[in-house]
């Protein structure tokens, strides 16, 4: 069956429970909580706030039962290259395999290759957070990581999440090559004492050799040209042109092809992570990650907490037609969680065709946003609650704070259930008149007032509660949404792994890029571009 058809069996489910909100299933079931709740470690995984009953759930397994999705996750895990287009295996599970197992790519094990570069980037990083690897300064007190996409998103949001356990030098991150972000950056910085990461898979890429560039001439300026290679480590699998750029093969670490950048946060990608929280946190990041993969290799569909959020995530899109997804992390240190996932998520998932490369005919991966509660709540949740557009949302939080401030921590606990709460129950027209009535506003006030203040509720959300926001955790959570986006590109039978997308606007940004610079339209160009460049270069001067 293919995957719309697969996914329209869902369909009489949806009918049936479009009379039955949340509310009465869960007056009418009081163990409800505890049919759809998972734990995993130290993680507890609330789904019970969402639109399934049990047939509908039942349902939901069969179709990632019919869809293969352990067949194509075994694959993964077996090496096969299952990312077709590049012809490439995807195999990001390999670098926080900790069982001792071999992992083989085209007949090779590739844990040796693995373990010889984590070694490396332990050895560097205790080199560099002792002291013992100096520079024209001495020891290194800052660094910059630069690199973009998946080569930034990944360790920036990793570093801050985990701040708490940070006792090496300061990372930085430049990504933009908006000149603001390097400047802004270097503002106040020691070139003495500044190590800068360059982190590209390819080296090629351009905003990352902009910004590379300027900071070795930044560097050149303050030690001169013969001590700046020592304040520069490279992260690619490109050692030609980490070479020509001047960077020692004793400092670049390198990945292979089956690491795609948005998985490559536990290769030599995480090395700013690394130097930050030290080689004994960083594995015990990755132990979280490889806790996620053994669940998913192992744990029944039906108990398997990606593919239920997987699974959830298509039953909404497809069948719901809900059209966005939100993470709201009640957790301040996973701010650029949302930000991470929508690369995650829609450069994955953003796919308008198949395997096969026929259209398809399903709605594919959703817009992921969000912003960490509380601040949303006064911002934006108006329209998650009242709004016109359903958003199915994600709760995250920690059941301990890594400060004992007060009751902040029972304050954000509380507004994070009350939230869902909200969501799930509303508030019906009966319940706010009595209140208003209560209140004593007589009846033309209530007529005028009583509909702005319903909710209609039978709003979906997950729940996610840890233990405390650790190494481990972290690691954990990512890798639940790292096999959450493969499940569904699995179901929906497209290439999660690729990102041609991004291609034509890196082609037509070089084709663009004379014009701005010589006052001369570009003659083959819309209308519009060659009005923006006109625009430009008359601003300019
Ligand atoms: C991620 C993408 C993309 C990539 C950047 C940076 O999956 O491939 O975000 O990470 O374009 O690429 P380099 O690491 O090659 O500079």
């Amino acid at each position: 069956m293919n995957a719309k058809s697969a996914i329209k069996t869902l369909e009489p489910h949806r009918k049936r429970l479009s009379d039955m909100p949340m509310r009465d299933l869960f007056v009418a079931d009081s163990k409800r909580f505890s049919k759809f709740s998972l734990t995993l470690d130290d993680l507890s995984f609330d789904f019970s706030k969402n639109r399934i009953d049990a047939d509908a759930f039942d349902a939901l397994v069969e179709l990632a039962r019919n869809r293969q999705v352990e067949e194509r996750r075994d694959a993964m895990f077996a090496g096969e290259h299952i990312n077709t287009t590049e012809d490439r295996a995807v195999l990001h599970t390999a670098l926080r395999n900790l069982s001792g197992d071999p992992v083989l790519v085209d007949g090779k094990n590739v844990m040796p290759e693995i373990r010889k570069v984590l070694s490396a980037m332990r050895k560097f990083s205790n080199d560099v957070r002792s002291g013992k690897y100096k520079v024209s300064g001495g020891k290194i007190t800052d660094v910059v990581n630069v690199g973009i996409g998946g080569s930034d998103l990944g360790p920036a949001m990793v570093v801050r999440a985990l701040s708490p356990y940070a006792d090496g030098p300061q990372a930085h991150f430049v990504s933009n090559v908006d000149g603001a972000d390097l400047a802004d950056t270097l503002k106040g910085l020691n070139p003495k004492t500044t190590l800068f990461i360059i982190a590209s898979k390819t080296f090629t890429t351009a905003e990352t050799m902009a910004n590379a560039r300027s900071a070795l001439a930044w560097i050149k300026k303050a030690v001169g040209v013969k001590k700046a290679g020592s304040h520069f480590a490279a992260l690619s699998t490109n050692l030609e042109a980490t070479r020509a750029f001047g960077i020692s093969d004793d400092r670049t670490f390198g990945f292979w092809d089956w690491v795609g950048g948005r998985y490559s946060v536990w290769s030599a990608i995480g090395l700013s992570v690394m130097l930050a929280i030290g080689p004994a946190r960083f594995r015990s990041f990755l132990e979280g990650a490889h806790i996620v993969d053994q669940h998913f290799c192992k744990a029944p569909l039906e108990k398997n907490i990606p593919v239920i959020m997987a699974l959830l995530g298509i039953w909404y899109r497809n069948i719901w037609g809900f059209g966005t997804h939100a993470v709201l992390p009640y957790d301040n240190r996973l701010a650029r969680f949302p930000a991470y996932l929508q690369q995650l998520d829609m450069e994955s998932n953003g796919k308008h065709v198949d395997l096969a490369g026929k259209t398809v005919r399903t709605e594919t991966g959703p817009v992921v946003w969000g912003e960490p509660g509380t601040n949303g709540q006064h911002a934006f949740y108006q329209l998650i609650h009242q709004g016109t557009d359903i958003i199915p949302c994600d709760f995250l939080v920690a059941a301990q704070p890594q400060e004992k401030l007060g009751n902040h921590h029972l304050m954000l606990v509380a507004n994070c259930l009350a939230q869902s709460e909200a969501l799930m129950t509303g508030k019906t027209l009966e319940e706010v008149t009595a209140e208003l009535k209560k209140n004593g506003l007589d009846e033309a006030a209530i007529e005028h007032l009583a509909p702005h203040k319903v909710f209609e509720g039978n709003r979906p959300s997950n729940t996610f509660i840890y233990r405390k926001l650790t190494p481990k955790t972290l690691g954990m959570l990512i890798a639940l949404y790292e096999h959450k986006v493969f499940v569904q590109g699995t179901i929906w039978d497209i290439n999660s792994f690729d990102q041609w997308g991004v291609e034509l606007g890196k082609v037509l940004a070089v084709e663009i890029q004379p014009f701005l610079s010589a006052d001369k339209s570009p003659t083959k160009k819309d209308s519009s571009t060659k009005g923006l460049v006109k625009a430009f270069l008359s601003l300019r001067s």
